[in-house]
């Protein structure tokens, strides 16, 4: 495995539309904490309209901050393999799932494999996405856009309805 010999930052979106959605993710903290690091802070959970595929029923997601050792590539492997031991099957893209993990940033890394967009690709244009990690890290800077948190979430033009449900 590989270590670093210091921790990365990275912030990860749970997301949860089938089944015992709030369990499903606090399943899903445990093995995180477990496996991946210390979960330094988390973020309310909310509930949100889905995007993308609208027909599909309402997602609970959460934001996490998590202290790392562990390389990028590395926490993506864990992640999917979380995903895969919570059940996770994937019918379509941006469709209902049990758990999804995303991961949003490692660091301020930029980077663009085969497998892993860091920064996550489309988390700028996500309501659902912004405003839990707008709790935990408004002034965390996109290494791309050059924009807070905060800024990304004011300017965001996506209308899905999001509501902090504890
Ligand atoms: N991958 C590349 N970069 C990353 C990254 N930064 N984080 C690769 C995680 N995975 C990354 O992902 C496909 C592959 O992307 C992974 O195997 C990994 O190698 P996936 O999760 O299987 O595919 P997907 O989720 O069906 O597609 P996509 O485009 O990743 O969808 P999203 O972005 O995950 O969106 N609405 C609400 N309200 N809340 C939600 O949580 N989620 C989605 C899924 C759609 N609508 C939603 C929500
Ligand atoms: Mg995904």
């Amino acid at each position: 495995m590989d270590n670093l010999s210091e921790k990365q930052n990275v912030f990860l979106l749970l997301g949860s539309n089938l089944g015992e959605r709030l369990q499903i993710l606090q399943s899903a903290c445990a093995m995180i904490e477990d496996r991946v690091g210390f979960i330094q802070s988390a973020s309310s959970v909310y509930e949100t309209a889905p995007w993308g595929v609208l027909d599909q029923p309402v997602f609970l997601n959460q934001a996490l901050s998590v202290s790392t050792a562990l390389m990028p590539e590395e926490v993506l492997r864990i992640i999917l393999e979380i995903e895969h031991e919570l059940g996770r099957v994937r019918y379509e893209r941006w469709g209902a799932r049990v758990i999804d993990i995303d991961m949003l940033y490692y660091g301020d890394l930029v980077m663009d494999s085969a497998r892993l967009t860091v920064p996550h690709p489309r988390l700028h244009e996500r309501r659902f996405v912004l405003a839990p990690l707008h709790e935990i890290a408004p002034d965390f800077m996109h290494p791309l856009l050059s924009k807070t948190t905060k800024q990304l979430l004011y300017e965001c033009p996506d209308p899905g309805e999001v509501e902090k449900i504890s």
